[in-house]
């Protein structure tokens, strides 16, 4: 492992030594003799958040002229204990501290459970932002909730996807601090009235039906070398009254705890659901709780700092990760105006001026909208505002001669084409000073289809932030060895500036740097071959070519592609056994949303071609599958550094960036993928000769969906896929029930919405380029290299200071 600390002191190690032995007696009651490695664990996390809170009440010595909030529904932070050590520089010294107790540090980083408050790229992002901005000493507070429960756990039984609730909290948290004094109420229900100020001037007030209590829990997010440290404050729900004594008294002892169960409710799960809108009441009680609890917190803080609303916009910048947080738009107004008695224009430029909302997603699927009938019901002064602003935005609209039926049905805040609702991605694009996509490719399309005509009426508004991942965790921390290989080819300073990486290029036809490369990875892909035993009882061998795709499961990253592709390799094998055939594992990582029925069937087929193709002797040592079960951000940090070949192979135009293919780019993969997110802009730094692209472009997947039976076609055309498929319909892999698959095959037949058919014969093209590749070791590992040195301009850090400079005008550092 890599760490800042050059050398460590004695003393440094005893006094973390008896600081921890300290947390062990007096925070959690146990000796090193009774005490178990979860014990350790929450010793030492206590041990070292003292070190952090050293360092958090320095960043909070001064007022910072401007504040980053950054609201997300979902955090996916993982484990936090190595990401405290090493950006404490105290790596080796908590391991020396450790081992005098006769403790392994990796035993005790082991026992920490992850924090799965997200589902995937979206809340992985905002924890890979939330190091960066602490690491850039970029002010900010990430604000989410507190589930109890995070994303599900998910097991396969006999392929069957099965899930359980995920229990991150059953021995507490021992990084956070409650926070009781900020407490907010967050009401729901109920009506609204009107009074008369003065002349003219009418307020209304809304009185909720029900309140809920948003008690804050703070989480340190220390940054690089301990310099900087903010704070994710996650909410949790409580009920004003913990039970209803008279009900509790008139012998209803289960119905005096409803009300408690019900406000309760708000925090107690994470959708587990991404790509896909939720659409149930629960949700919309989640995303209104944490926004408004946020807002109302930074409201009193800007009061208590400033003393004048007025100047919000100058000291706050509001990040909207998502249409999650979108009601901030009008709640924010109604803060302004209820609250704080300002006028509706003074309110308007106030938030307009200080909100930015980013897209992550084009798939209409997921694109958020609530019933109108649902928001009146639930917040019904927010759906007034929101009235408000459409009225005015489609009057201005007329104003400019825009006023056609068609054109303000496509702007307008409401859409009535199947019922009438709230379209949230419009909301927030009213409501935000910029708005942006999160990858080249994404931005465009984001100006010529959903936003196309909202963009024409403000060509500035929409920018590219491409994502970033930070290098922090997913190449220090997640790859010590090629950290270190790093080290020593460019120095030290690579771990401050990322960019150094570059560096790398000069050693990439260097067969000594080369083979100590490969060894790298070979050590790594020997103890990922552990974990794949250890947790599915699949042998496979460290040397052939690892083939990774992890990600959700979800029919436009295409998973089924890549199981199709396997299932003619494999009839490829058995044809012609003989030939020499590059070796080659496929593991596949990935949960799929519990009610995608489809999703959990190609899982299904995943493992039951797994089953067939690990047991045939004829192609045994060529090709193995395994499919591992409860993807995770810790399995990740093992996944990815022991990965050849990374798929990110979506249906173009859909996936909006991805960040797995970063993650896996940076540390050596080559990558296998079609033009799409950041793929492209991937291949434009590491060189169209160092990535194997193949497929339709988005445009190309657009003009090809408008032809007819285009699948049909490019079956007809393709005889290796039609023998694939009429494999797997055959029932060969599913003897016991051999109609199982049918509907997949008939779907690919007759609908085909992510076109594999269509892209099938070159992704196959593309695989035995990768096939030629890898059996030219000293050009895969000049690749291999080439990917790491030139995915330095990926790092989350160029992200955020992108953000601080064109969206929140903030000073970094
Ligand atoms: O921007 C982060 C991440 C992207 O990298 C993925 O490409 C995109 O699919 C993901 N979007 C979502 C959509 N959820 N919603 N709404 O998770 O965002």
């Amino acid at each position: 492992r890599v760490s800042p600390e050059r050398t460590i002191s004695g003393n440094a190690v005893a006094e973390l030594r008896e600081a921890i032995v300290a947390k062990l007696a007096y925070a959690i009651g146990r000796t090193p003799a009774n005490a178990r490695e979860r014990d350790w664990f929450a010793a030492t996390a206590l041990a070292l958040r003292d070190r952090i809170v050293d360092a958090c009440m320095d960043s909070e010595r001064s007022i910072p002229n401007k504040r980053v909030y950054y609201l997300s529904l979902e955090f996916l932070i993982g484990r936090l204990l190595s990401d405290a050590m090493n950006n404490l520089g105290l790596v080796e010294t908590t391991r020396a501290a450790l081992r005098e107790l006769g403790v392994d540090l990796g035993d005790v980083e082991a026992a920490e459970p992850d924090a799965a408050l997200g589902n995937g790229g979206l809340g992985r992002l905002a924890a890979c932002f939330m190091e960066s901005m602490a690491s850039l000493s970029i002010p900010a507070i990430g604000y989410g909730i507190r589930y109890d429960h995070g994303l599900f756990r998910q097991s396969l039984e006999d392929g069957w996807q099965k899930e359980a609730p995920e229990t991150w909290l059953a021995e507490g948290n021992p990084w956070e601090f409650v926070r009781p004094e900020a407490t907010y109420s967050v009401g729901f229900g109920g009506h609204v009235t009107m009074s008369s100020v003065s002349e003219g001037v009418i307020r209304r007030h809304w009185h909720p039906a029900e309140t809920v209590r948003a008690v804050a829990h703070d989480v340190p997010v220390v940054g690089w070398r301990g310099r900087h440290v903010n704070t994710l404050r996650l909410w949790k729900a409580e009920a004003e009254a913990p039970v209803d004594l008279a009900r509790f008294n008139g012998g209803d002892h289960v119905g005096a705890l409803a009300g408690r169960a019900r406000a309760e409710a708000i925090s107690r799960v994470l959708y587990p659901s991404d790509s896909s809108a939720e659409g149930q009441e629960l949700r919309l009680r989640q995303e209104y709780f944490f926004t408004s609890a946020s807002l109302q917190d930074l409201v009193r803080r800007h009061m208590a700092e400033r003393g004048d609303l007025r100047s919000l916009a100058d000291h706050a910048a509001i990040q909207l990760n998502d249409t999650h947080p979108a009601i901030a738009v009008p709640e924010l107004m109604r803060l302004l105006l209820e609250d704080h008695g300002l006028n509706w224009e003074d309110a308007w430029h106030i938030t307009t001026n200080t909100l930015g909302y980013t897209n992550h997603t084009l798939l209409p699927e997921a694109l958020e909208t609530w019933p109108v009938e649902l928001m009146e019901r639930v917040l019904p002064r927010h759906m007034q505002i929101i009235y408000l602003i459409n009225w005015m935005h489609l009057e201005e609209q007329g104003k400019h001669g825009r006023g056609n039926a068609a054109q303000l049905a496509s702007v307008s805040l409401i859409d009535e084409s199947h019922g009438k609702r709230v379209r949230m991605g419009h909301l927030a694009f009213l409501g935000a000073r910029r708005v942006n996509g999160v990858s080249a490719l994404h931005t465009d399309l984001m100006r010529s289809t959903v936003f196309k005509d909202l963009h024409a009426l403000d060509t500035d508004k929409i920018v590219n932030k491409t994502n970033g991942i930070t290098f922090r965790r997913w190449l220090h921390n997640a790859n010590p060895e090629l950290t270190a290989l790093a080290i020593e080819a460019v120095g030290p300073e690579v771990l401050d500036t990322p960019e150094l990486l570059t560096g790398l290029a000069d050693v990439a036809s260097d067969p000594n740097f080369q083979s100590r490369y490969a060894a790298m990875r070979r050590s790594r892909k020997a103890a990922l071959a552990n974990v794949v035993t250890e947790r599915t009882g699949i042998a496979i061998d460290p040397s052939a070519l690892f083939d990774v795709q992890i990600k959700r499961i979800h029919e436009y990253k295409r998973q089924l592609l890549n199981v199709i592709e396997t299932v003619a390799l494999y009839q490829a094998i058995k044809a012609d056994p003989k030939r020499d055939w590059t070796p080659r594992v496929k593991i596949f990582g990935g949960k799929a949303a519990p009610s995608y029925v489809q999703a959990k069937l190609i899982i299904k087929l995943a493992c039951d071609v797994a089953k067939v193709v690990n047991a045939d002797p004829d192609v045994a040592g060529r090709l193995t599958v395994a499919f591992l079960p409860n993807y995770s951000v810790s399995l990740a940090e093992a996944i990815i550094p022991a990965a050849d070949l990374s798929e990110q192979i979506s249906t173009a135009g859909m996936e909006a960036s991805g960040t797995g293919n970063m993650k896996l780019a940076l540390n050596g993969a080559l990558t296998i993928g079609t033009l799409d997110g950041a793929n492209i802009e991937i291949r434009d730094h590491v060189g169209p000769e160092n990535i194997f692209i193949f497929g339709l472009d988005a445009a190309g997947v657009q003009a090809r969906m408008a032809e007819p039976n285009y699948a049909e076609a490019a079956i007809a055309a393709s005889p290796r896929l039609k023998a694939a498929l009429d494999l797997i319909e055959s029932g060969r892999f599913s003897p016991e029930e051999p109609g199982r698959f049918r509907p997949i095959v008939d779907d690919l037949r007759h609908n085909d919405r992510y076109l594999l058919t269509v892209d099938f014969d070159d992704y196959w093209r593309a695989q035995r380029a990768v096939d030629a590749a890898w059996n030219d070791p000293t050009a895969w590992w000049r690749a291999a290299i080439l990917n790491t040195a030139r995915m330095a301009w990926f790092s989350s850090d160029r992200s955020m200071r992108e953000y601080a400079e064109e969206i929140w005008r903030v000073r970094v550092g």
